[in-house]
């Protein structure tokens, strides 16, 4: 837990977010800068700063984050026309944002490679 990471405080209801699902362990949010019709933003509700500070023993989470984000994609409407799941690491990999998300991005045609 992080007590000024945006995300944490998204966490702990402390600031506003339009949460799409949650449970004990993690939540699915509308991301505030959309870049597609439909962006969502899934985080471990603990705070962790990346998907390189994962540890081996965090083998459980991150496999729920990832069927968090299909199941928030399926809700969504977005599994069988496709969508993307990317997860942005760094400063040279554009994260902002320094609690590990998962973007989930839909809606519109994705295009390769990313910029
Ligand atoms: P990244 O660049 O990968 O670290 O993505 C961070 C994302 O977080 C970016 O798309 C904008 C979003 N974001 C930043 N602050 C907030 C916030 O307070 N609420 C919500 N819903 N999204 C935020």
């Amino acid at each position: 837990m992080s007590d000024d990471c945006v995300f944490c405080r998204i966490s702990r209801g402390e600031l506003p977010a339009k949460i799409v699902l949650e449970d004990e362990e993690a939540l699915a949010f509308r991301d505030l800068n959309p870049q597609a019709p439909t962006h969502l933003l899934v985080i471990p509700r603990r705070h962790v700063e990346s998907v390189d500070a994962l540890e081996p023993s965090d083998q459980a989470l991150a496999g729920h984050l990832l069927l968090l984000a299909r199941k928030a994609a399926r809700e969504e409407g977005l599994s069988e026309a496709g969508y993307r799941v990317v997860a942005n690491i760094g400063s040279e990999g554009g994260q902002t944002v320094a609690h590990l998300h998962l973007h989930v991005l839909g809606g519109r045609p994705m295009s390769w490679p990313p910029g």
